[in-house]
């Protein structure tokens, strides 16, 4: 072993057999093909532990030198959902009218938006993720993190699965631009909005959009 500083044991939790590992491999794919960006939710209460648990497991992401560098606002409070919706919904209709480009428009008329976004007042939570660029340490100085992007993505795709796992569903929202989330949020000047996701049960008669997903021959390339 390299001389180390501070390491503790790994415990390995599983040692899975070859034919049981294929099988799990496939039970997996299986279950997260089935996890959809939704659009619509039912205001049906998800209890608070269990946003901050799925909040817990995302922030189990790794990340550039363990700096986590992640805040996860959560907001149900109707009146700031309302106001969230209104800021979001002032800065859409900005994109769908005139920011967004005709390839961009085109490109979405798949998933049927616009610029309205009901599911922000709708939906139980909408957790709303910061990255934090650098961290502010006393006196003003700037402690750097690494990898943020990366990292704060990585904790997101780990908070979807948990929403997954546990048959909730999420859309993964970027108002554009957010900066009206940093305002209304009250954060930090380190801290730059990421990703909004309303967290919710899907409402009855939820529809998706009739996409495909690649197959592993676009999607992989071997060299054996
Ligand atoms: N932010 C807009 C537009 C939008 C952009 C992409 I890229 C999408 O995958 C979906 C929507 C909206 O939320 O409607």
């Amino acid at each position: 072993m390299l001389k180390q500083h501070s390491h503790i044991r790994y415990e390995s939790i599983l040692c899975l057999d070859e034919d049981t590992l294929i099988q799990k491999s496939e039970s997996y794919l299986k279950h997260l093909n089935a996890r959809r960006s939704l659009r619509f939710f039912s205001d049906k209460a998800v209890p608070k532990d269990v946003i901050e648990n799925i909040i817990m497991a995302a922030s189990t992401a790794p990340s550039g030198a363990n700096k986590q560098p992640w805040t996860f606002c959560v907001v149900s409070a109707p009146d700031l959902k309302k106001r969230i919706r209104i800021a979001a919904e002032e800065e859409e209709y900005r994109g769908y009218n005139s920011r967004m480009s005709d390839e961009w428009l085109e490109d979405l008329k798949p998933f049927a938006t616009d610029w309205q976004k009901p599911f922000l007042e709708i939906a139980p939570y909408l957790i709303i993720v910061f990255k934090r660029a650098y961290e502010i340490k006393a006196a003003g100085k700037k402690n750097q993190n690494y990898y943020v992007n990366e990292s704060v993505g990585l904790a997101c795709g780990f908070l979807l699965t948990a929403i997954h796992e546990l048959g909730l569903v999420a859309l993964t929202h970027t108002p554009s631009p957010m900066d009206f989330l940093s305002k209304l949020l009250n954060r930090p000047s380190n801290e730059r909005p990421f990703l909004l996701i309303p967290v919710g049960y899907p409402a009855d008669n939820a529809t998706v959009p009739d996409i495909k997903r690649k197959v592993k021959e676009q999607v992989i390339a071997w060299y054996e």
